[in-house]
């Protein structure tokens, strides 16, 4: 471990002085590992590993080890599109209701009218369980586990009775296998029983064959749903098939019963298949095909092809950030040392290599996108079904993947929101009588678009539609691709207005348009009735709804201006942007007013923050060009921390990249350290609690947000550096615009940056305000012009690298 603690140190060093891919290049690289010196029987503390589709946590047990399975389509349930309810007579008689003072009322009313309380109670489930039950002897010493995050491969390590034992688990993309090899540095010592099994009573049943072990059955949701009601397939989901092939060196495999047994092996691979009907009827041939391919093509070529696929996304960003003085310890025990306010910088680069590897791993083109846990589940019945939730949680899954540069990995989002889109056009039309889609606050891997809530306050929003669509835009922003914007997202945005535009009613004070009846998302205000406070959700005009339209609105001409486009749909979404009603207004009190006035609110601290959307993840407040609204939003988010705001772990991220969208590093870093003193878990899992994949996309998010910030027309290099970083380097960040971007710095200010021009496009760059220089790469002087706040305007090819330098 010392020698290992030197060439981390010195590795770091060297980034510092250079950049990553000059230095940490291709060689194994310790300060990318997650390790602990203890096995755990803690699923929140196990190591998870995944190829986008199949993943599996890794508990390191020394007698009896278990990997727990995870595949992304293990659903209960199946499409169903038949349910709607409600219409657009219905909506218009709520609207005079609340406009005659029947809040309360209609609170109660709605959810009865709108939404489907008959759907199945559904959730992802987990695959099951491998069980591996080794027959071996003695002291257990020199124990190790740790996760690679540079290669996606755990280790465990140890030795007993003498003899050093090792276990490598990965999840192959290429291969479509989950793989773990044991050897030992003796021969004949591996034996050991093998056995699946998956929590009772949902209808799976296992068979056995020689050297072979199959797992096959049916995703039932044998549970009453929370929503109520029957679900009309008896919760039949998805047939799946798991197959197990082992390969030994030395030794025997034997079948007995249910178990497969391996005898006095000098070194064993078990290789994993698992599919299910959701992507193809020969899902039983597709597993045993993929094992039978995995053992001829061997242990050695699987996992380079492995590693080298992995690399393909992973070494695109190296973040490096200074060694504390306990950055060489496991990681559980830097996180508590993190807990007693222990400084460890790079203990926060860790962090966010990890939520890089696990987007990586659970979000590939062709699966499933990243669920409430990623694909990571052992439940039967998973806390919020690990479904799509889409008033934040499904968002901000992604938000990392256009600025850490992992763009392909947003494509499983594009065809769920497509698939959402169709179901969500016969809603828009049934529902309340309009053109276009909507989409509802949750959906799941079936894509219903209806509503399916009890509750008006967490299920009467309409926005997600608009939000969703905000990633496709965040596409094209980040990569220019015109095809993209034409073929894929002009058409959703097209919809989407066209709904807003048969939503949107007049107020009759204003004149302006406003949406609703609509509700800030999960949130609720008091309303006074006879002296008596009582709380309502139901409102004409959540800030929310005005904001997330407007994005929406500005970007669609934004397209349609970038395409070419100047027809009569255009001239229409022109006229309907100028009527609709602001979705920033400050209140009396200073602080941005969530719903349509100022309410008195039953929880001040409230974890949905939804009337700072304007801030982040959308672009409408910057300290620089809009400070008055800027200092309007800082006293709403105050407000809600001094009230006991951001609990969840989710809340605290998005927390984090509020405060870096204020420039404010230091705020920024406190809310990171928060996240991880508060709500995170030893195998660095976001802690809602329960585990909530979220928080580490946001967390994650959060640090590149405090690096780079190119949501307001130029690019702001280091908008957040905070005290504790004050030496560093970061290289693969992307900004919109089409840049990438690699930047060294030290004593708190930048030394030196790199941008490549990926477009050709013009260049808008600030840095802190600081004055800088553009030079090519030969060194010549880029002729740049001054604009507003420190931004220097220059044109680029390109290809072309350009070199900054602190003047
Ligand atoms: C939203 C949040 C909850 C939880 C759930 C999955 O509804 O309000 O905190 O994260 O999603």
């Amino acid at each position: 471990m010392k020698r290992l603690c030197v060439f981390y140190t010195l590795c770091c060093v060297a980034f510092i002085l250079s950049f990553a891919s000059e230095v940490c290049g291709q060689g194994y690289d310790p300060s990318l590992d997650m390790w602990y010196k203890q096995p755990t029987k803690d699923w929140n503390q196990a190591l998870p590993v995944g190829n986008g589709r199949l993943g599996a946590m890794i508990f390191g047990l020394v007698d009896e080890e278990r990997i727990q399975l995870n595949e992304d389509s293990m659903w209960a349930g199946g499409p169903t599109d038949k349910h709607n309810k409600g219409s657009k007579a219905l909506i218009n008689k709520i609207r005079q209701d609340l406009a005659a003072g029947k809040v309360q009322e209609v609170d109660r009313r709605i959810m009865k009218e709108f939404s489907i309380n008959k759907s199945p109670k559904r959730s992802h489930q987990t695959a099951g369980d491998m069980y591996l039950k080794f027959d071996h002897e003695g002291e257990t010493s020199e124990y190790v586990r740790h996760l690679s995050l540079d290669r996606a491969v755990v280790n465990v390590s140890y030795k007993k009775g003498g003899v050093k034992y090792t276990r490598q688990t990965f999840a192959s993309h290429p291969d479509q296998v989950l793989v773990t090899k044991l050897s030992a540095d003796q021969k004949g010592k591996i034996s050991f029983s093998l056995k699946l099994s998956r929590p009772k009573d949902q209808g799976h049943d296992t068979a056995t064959t020689e050297a072979n072990l199959k797992f096959k059955g049916v995703v039932l949701s044998g549970h009453v749903t929370q929503y109520g009601g029957e679900d009309p397939n008896n919760g039949r989901g998805v047939d799946f098939y798991g197959n197990v092939r082992v390969v030994n060196q030395g030794g025997s495999v034997s079948i007995q019963g249910d178990h497969l047994i391996v005898k006095d092996a000098d070194s064993v691979v078990i290789y994993y298949a698992h599919n299910t009907s959701y992507y193809d009827k020969d899902f039983a041939t597709k597993s045993m095909t993929e094992t039978e391919t995995a053992a001829k093509k061997g242990f050695d070529k699987i996992k380079a092809d492995h590693i080298s696929d992995y690399q393909r996304y992973f070494r695109r960003v190296r973040l490096n950030l200074p060694v504390g003085e306990t950055s060489n310890l496991p990681t559980d025990v830097r996180l508590e040392k993190i807990k007693q306010k222990m400084s460890d910088p790079a203990f926060d680069s860790l962090y966010f290599s990890f939520g890089r590897y696990l987007l990586i791993s659970c979000s590939r083109p062709g699966t499933l996108p990243a669920n409430l846990q990623g694909l990571w589940n052992n439940h039967i019945r998973a806390p919020w079904n690990a479904d799509y939730h889409l008033n934040i949680n499904l968002q901000m899954n992604y938000w990392p993947a256009e600025v850490t540069n992992l763009s392909e990995l947003h494509d499983p989002l594009f065809v769920y929101i497509k698939k959402l889109a169709k179901r969500g056009q016969k809603r828009a039309e049934e529902n309340f009588g309009a053109r276009g889609w909507v989409t509802p606050h949750a959906s799941d891997v079936w894509a219903p678009a209806w509503t399916r809530a009890v509750r008006a306050y967490w299920g009467f929003s309409h926005i997600s539609n608009g939000w969703l669509m905000s990633h496709m835009v965040e596409r094209y922003n980040f990569t220019g691709d015109k095809k993209f914007l034409q073929d894929d997202v002009y058409p959703l945005l097209k919809g989407a207005c066209l709904f807003y535009f048969d939503w949107l009613v007049e107020d009759k004070d204003s004149g302006l348009l406003v949406s609703g009846p609509s509700t800030s998302p999960e949130n609720s205000y008091y309303l006074n009735i006879g002296g008596k406070k009582v709380s309502a959700a139901v409102v004409m005009g959540p800030a929310i709804d005005h904001q997330v339209i407007g994005q929406l609105f500005r970007s669609t001409l934004a397209a349609a201006k970038d395409l070419g486009i100047e027809d009569a749909f255009v001239q229409e979404l022109k006229g309907y942007q100028k009527r609709l009603t602001p979705g920033i207004k400050i209140g009396a009190d200073g602080r941005i007013l969530e719903w349509d006035k100022a309410y008195d609110e039953p929880e001040k601290g409230h974890r949905h923050i939804s009337h700072m959307y304007a801030l982040h993840p959308s672009d409408e407040i910057n300290p620089l060009t809009t400070p008055v609204i800027a200092k309007a939003a800082r006293k709403s988010l105050d407000y809600r921390l001094q009230h006991g705001g951001a609990a969840t772990g989710w809340s605290r991220a998005w927390m984090i990249n509020f405060m870096a969208r204020f420039h404010d590093a230091d705020a920024a870093y406190d809310n990171l350290q928060a996240l991880f003193r508060r709500s995170t878990s030893t195998n660095l899992f976001d802690m809602h609690p329960p585990f909530q994949i979220d928080g580490n996309f946001g967390g994650t998010a959060g640090i590149a947000e405090m690096l780079i910030q190119s949501h307001s027309d130029f690019v702001d290099l280091l908008p957040a550096l905070p005290k504790a970083w004050a030496s560093g380097g970061v290289s693969g960040l992307k900004a919109r615009g089409g840049f990438e971007v690699e930047m060294v710095w030290k004593h708190s200010q930048l030394s030196k940056a790199n941008i490549k021009s990926l477009n050709g496009r013009v260049c808008k760059l600030r840095i802190g305000g600081n004055q800088f220089s553009v030079q090519t790469k030969d060194g010549n002087e880029v002729l740049a012009k001054e604009s507003k706040h420190g931004i220097l305007i220059f044109n680029t090819h390109k290809g072309e690298q350009y070199k900054i330098k602190l003047k």
